[in-house]
């Protein structure tokens, strides 16, 4: 309640979190974190409607057009009823290849038409005008990988043809294997200048003391020099509730006590 003002949910708001048994839908979780944060005046950055990852079994099972109509139906339904309360919606998450090839990831959602990622997005917009639509990923902070070329060339044609999309997320999950890199602030500029927010949505850097504070001030000042970066979100509080504990990867300590980041 000190430190921030933004909140983003990191498991309550996933598919197999809101609709565990298909149409059977259950905010419980998800309105206990909204209602703090927005009781306090924060914003919500929700995550996340459409992903290959946390689905619940009776969506791992479905293909085809069956399970198009389960995604967009879930798009819609979550969407509306959190319309008004969500600053940002990571509506597609994490749906390109790692590696060279700049290719989608495969998966059930993939299989069902290259155009999944764009449907997804169109029903967001129409379930709630007023949200903020992203797309979110990682492995996309280095401007020379193909991974992220490939999203810029998404987002580049999804404005060309009018598909709805508002903002860009930077996962910015960092270590000594996926380090902060040096042309950072050019992969920000670089999606910025195609029209859209960019925002930096789960940032951790693994590491310690002066290093570690000197990769979280490079991640800052670059954000701040860009004009259409427009939040850091970091991936948790408290090192020892995070996904990546054993690398000490955020701010505060685990007994809550702010580190030199
Ligand atoms: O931090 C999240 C962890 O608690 C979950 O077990 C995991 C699986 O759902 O997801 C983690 O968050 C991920 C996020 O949703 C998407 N980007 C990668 C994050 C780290 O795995």
């Amino acid at each position: 309640n000190r430190e921030f003002n933004s909140v983003t949910p990191e498991n309550e708001m996933k598919i197999d979190a809101t609709e565990p048994q298909q149409n059977q839908f259950t905010f419980g979780n998800a309105d206990r974190i909204v209602n703090h944060a927005l009781g306090r005046g924060m914003k919500v950055r929700g995550h996340t409607l459409a992903w290959h990852s946390q689905q619940p079994g009776w969506m791992q099972n479905m293909s085809g057009s069956a399970l198009r109509s389960a995604m967009l139906n879930h798009v819609t339904r979550v969407a509306t009823y959190y319309r008004g309360k969500i600053d940002s919606w990571d509506v597609v998450n994490e749906a390109f290849a790692d590696g060279s090839s700049g290719a989608r990831r495969d998966s059930n959602l993939q299989r069902t038409g290259n155009d999944w990622i764009e449907a997804a997005f169109r029903a967001a917009r129409a379930a709630d005008p007023g949200a903020k639509l992203c797309y979110n990923d990682y492995n996309t902070d280095d401007w020379t990988h193909a991974k992220t070329q490939a999203v810029y060339n998404m987002v580049r044609d999804f404005k060309t043809r009018g598909v709805p999309i508002d903002c860009v997320g930077l996962q910015s999950h960092f270590n000594s294997g996926s380090p902060y890199p040096g042309n950072y602030r050019t992969t920000l500029s670089s999606f910025a200048a195609l029209g859209v927010d960019v925002q930096i949505t789960e940032l951790d850097i693994e590491g310690s003391g002066t290093s570690q504070a000197t990769a979280y001030r490079n991640v800052v000042n670059d954000c701040l020099a860009v004009a259409r970066c427009t939040g850091i979100t970091v991936w948790g509080i408290r090192d020892t509730d995070s996904w990546r504990a054993s690398g000490t990867p955020l701010l505060f300590d685990g007994n809550g006590n702010k580190k030199p980041a």
